[in-house]
C-alpha cells in the first residue's frame, strides 16, 4: 500500500471512531446537539486524532482507551474552529467546505455548541477510565490536555492573537502565538498518544519537541495557503488574514522565507522523531506531506 492509500485507510478508521462518539440528545436540547454534530461531521483532515493514534501505536499501545481521547481531541479542535469563525473573531462564512455553524444555526447557538463540544470532550475522555488497566496514564493525559487547551495553551495564544489584530508584531510574539494557538493542541495530541502507551518521560519530551515543530510548520503553511489557495480547495475563505489585518509569518518575512522555514521546521521534527528509535515510517511520511499540503 502506498502512503496515500494508507492515509485514506487510517483517516477512514479515525472517522469511524469520531462518529461513534457523536452526542445524541433528544428532547428540548436537540438543536444544540444537532449543531455540535453538524460541525463534527463536516469533514476535516482529522489530523490530531490521526497523530495521536499513530504515536500510541508506535509506542506499543493496544487498548481501546485511545479512542475516547481521539474523539475528545477532535471535539476540542472543532470547538475552537466554531468559535474562531464567529462574527466577534474571524467572521467567516465557510469552514470545511460548508457554511459555518453560526450561519446555519445562528450566533447564540454556535457559541453554545462550541462550549458544549469543549465540555463534551472531557465527558468523553473521562470514559477512558473504564477502558484501561492504567488509570494513572488517563489522569496524566487529562491534565495535559486541560493545560494545552487553556490559558497556558490554545486559548492563551488565541487571546494574544486577537488582541494584536491590526497591529505590527515582533517575531518573538508571533512565535508565541503560533506555539500556543496551533502547536499546543498538536503537542497534546501526540504526547497523549505517548502517555497512554506508557512511553518514558524522555520519549514524551522528544515527541513534544517534534510536535512543537510540526505545529509551527503547520501554521506557517496555513499562512501560505491563505495567500495562494482558493476557497474551493481550502474549504474556508482565503485572504482571511488580510481581511482581519493580521501580521503573519508571511507578511513579516515573505513567501520564499516562509516556505524555507516550513522545510526547516519539518526537518527538525523528523530528526526528533528518528531519535525515538521506533518504526516511524508512516509518521514521517505524514509529517512530510503536511509541509506541502494543499488544504
Ligand atoms: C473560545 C472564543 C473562543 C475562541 C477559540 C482557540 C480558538 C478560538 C481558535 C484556535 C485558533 C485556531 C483556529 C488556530 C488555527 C489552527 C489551525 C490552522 C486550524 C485548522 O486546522 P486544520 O487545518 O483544520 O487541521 P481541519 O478542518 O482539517 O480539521
Amino acid at each position: 500500500m502506498n502512503f496515500r492509500e494508507e492515509l485514506n485507510q487510517r483517516t477512514a478508521k479515525t472517522e469511524e471512531i469520531i462518529m461513534a462518539y457523536l452526542p445524541h440528545v433528544e428532547g428540548h436540547a436537540f438543536r444544540l446537539s444537532e449543531a455540535m454534530s453538524y460541525s463534527l461531521t463536516a469533514g476535516g483532515k482529522r489530523l490530531r486524532p490521526l497523530l495521536m493514534k499513530e504515536v500510541y501505536e508506535i509506542f506499543g499501545g493496544q487498548e481501546k482507551v485511545i479512542e475516547p481521547f481521539m474523539a475528545g481531541m477532535e471535539m476540542i479542535h472543532t470547538h475552537s474552529l466554531i468559535h474562531d469563525d464567529l462574527p466577534a473573531l474571524d467572521n467567516d462564512d465557510l469552514r470545511r467546505g460548508k457554511p459555518t455553524v453560526h450561519k446555519v444555526f445562528g450566533e447564540a447557538c454556535a457559541i453554545l455548541a462550541g462550549d458544549a463540544l469543549l465540555n463534551y470532550a472531557y465527558e468523553t475522555m473521562l470514559g477512558g477510565f473504564g477502558m484501561t488497566r492504567y488509570p494513572d496514564r488517563v489522569v496524566k493525559a487529562l491534565c495535559l490536555i486541560a493545560e494545552k487547551t487553556g490559558i497556558q495553551g490554545m486559548l492563551g495564544g488565541q487571546s494574544v492573537d486577537v488582541e494584536n489584530d491590526g497591529k505590527p508584531l515582533r517575531a518573538s510574539v508571533l512565535e508565541y502565538i503560533y506555539e500556543k494557538k496551533t502547536s499546543a493542541l498538536l503537542e497534546a495530541s501526540m504526547q497523549i498518544g505517548a502517555i497512554l502507551a506508557g512511553a518514558s518521560e524522555n520519549a514524551c519530551d522528544v515527541i513534544g519537541l517534534a510536535a512543537s515543530n510540526i505545529g509551527l510548520a503547520f501554521q506557517i503553511r496555513d499562512d501560505i495557503l491563505d495567500l495562494i489557495s482558493t476557497d474551493q480547495v481550502l474549504g474556508k475563505p482565503v485572504h482571511s488574514d488580510e481581511k482581519n489585518l493580521k501580521t503573519t509569518y508571511v507578511t513579516l518575512n515573505g513567501l520564499e522565507k516562509a516556505e524555507a522555514r516550513v522545510k526547516e521546521l519539518t526537518q527538525t521534527a523528523l530528526d526528533a522523531l528518528r531519535f525515538t528509535g521506533r518504526d516511524i515510517t508512516f509518521l514521517c511520511s505524514l509529517v512530510e506531506s503536511l509541509a506541502v499540503r494543499e488544504k
